[in-house]
């Protein structure tokens, strides 16, 4: 699911990339071949495989996507705002009335807390408004026999080929994104036939058109991958004067204490909880923005998707449904998002400072954030790992 959710998120400013060619037929039919193989050595029947096999092409569409590249690096403003709106808020308010019972139920049996399984659904597909009208099985066999994740997608094949199977649905009948993402909550195939369950008892997993299906599946998933009743994923903070920069970062974690003892404050002013739980400061936005605290339970958020935004937005959504406030200290105007090729130059010029010594990958990731850090150290500038449009000038002229 995270891979087609960044994906989506992408699409709107990416360009297109020249498209690999084709795989001969002959190459298609071996590498199916190679795919009919291990979904029977997997207990998938002989002829589930043949039916859902029988005349499949690669999907063009789903090479095009796969080819794209994200040309702008995201700002946490525009994807809180693309990801957060009244209307999404109110409509995980009815979605969790109208599901009181079970989910009272579910926060029981598996330890998630409703608000948690109302927001991931709300950003998976809008609460079940859009999964996706591309068959998985031509998806994830394109994306295995057609591009260079073969092995992952190969195995994504093998497990849709075993949903089939189990729920004698027919390929056609099992929809998704391009990228194979399933239903109300966008479950991969692999995570389906790990962690999905049959709640209304029909002898089938329906994550499509089953609200109790697509919810108890979700309590099911986030419980495996960690979380648990108690803390929330992330609250709003507010930063003491002189509070150190550079430990307002994902890797640096302390007990939730240390950081109240540090000055650390709730945004609105309240203590942060009396709790030993490890935690971390980030600065989504920079300095000038907005702080969160990270508990135990953002962890397992990044467990579903790997990415820091989407899981501050699960945080974000969840506690405005529950009635909570919104996140109050706004991020600055004259952020922006950054171009590739800018974040490309910039990683060249911190390397030649001896900041950088990765690829030059045009992606704004900890160890850029980290080079950042250290040129703005030395420039004399709040080091809080932001690459504003500022911080890139700056770094141009400091380094010709
Ligand atoms: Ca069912």
């Amino acid at each position: 699911m995270s891979l087609s959710l960044k994906m989506s998120l992408f699409a709107a400013t990416a360009t297109l990339v020249a498209a690999p060619a084709f795989a001969q037929d002959a190459d298609f039919l071996a590498c199916l071949q190679n795919i009919k193989t291990e979904a029977v050595r997997q207990s998938v029947p002989a002829q589930v495989v043949d039916r859902a096999f029988q005349g499949l092409m690669p999907d063009p569409k789903v090479v095009e996507l796969d080819s794209r590249q994200p040309e702008f690096s995201l700002t946490y403003a525009k994807y809180i705002g693309n990801s957060i709106s009244p209307e999404r808020i109110s409509k995980g308010q009815q979605m969790m009335a109208r599901h009181r019972t079970l989910l009272g139920e579910l926060s029981r049996d598996y330890g998630v807390s409703p608000q948690y399984l109302i927001a991931f659904w709300g950003l998976e597909t809008n609460y079940g408004t859009y999964m996706g009208d591309f068959q998985v099985v031509r998806s994830v066999a394109t994306l295995a026999c057609a591009t260079k994740r073969a092995a992952f997608f190969t195995n994504e094949t093998v497990q849709a080929l075993r949903i089939l199977a189990m729920n004698h649905m027919t390929s056609q009948q099992m929809k998704g994104s391009w990228a194979g993402a399933m239903g109300n909550m966008q479950f991969m195939p692999s995570t389906f036939t790990k962690w999905a369950v049959d709640r209304d008892g029909d002898g089938k997993v329906d994550i499509w058109s089953s609200a109790p299906d697509a919810l108890t599946s979700a309590a099911n998933f986030l419980r495996g991958i960690g979380f648990k009743n108690g803390l929330p994923s992330s609250d709003e903070v507010v930063l003491p004067k002189g509070f150190p920069l550079e430990q307002a970062d994902t890797t640096i974690e302390k007990p939730v204490r240390a950081w109240a003892a540090m000055g650390v404050k709730r945004a609105g002013g309240g203590a942060l909880p009396a709790s030993d739980e490890p935690s971390a400061i980030v600065l989504p936005a920079g300095w000038r923005g907005p702080a969160f605290i990270l508990y135990p339970n953002f962890k397992a958020v990044m467990n579903w998707n790997r990415s820091t935004l989407y899981a501050l937005a699960v945080g974000i959504l969840a506690r405005q449904i529950t009635g909570g406030p919104a996140v109050m200290q706004a991020p600055p105007a004259d952020d922006e998002p950054l171009a590739r090729e800018t974040v490309i130059d910039i990683q060249t010029r911190l390397a030649r400072l001896g900041f950088y010594t990765d690829e030059a990958d045009g992606l704004l990731g900890p160890k850029t954030r980290s080079a950042v850090r250290l040129f703005q150290k030395q420039a004399g500038l709040p080091a809080d790992g932001h690459a504003t449009p500022d911080v890139v000038r700056r770094l141009q002229q400091a380094v010709r």
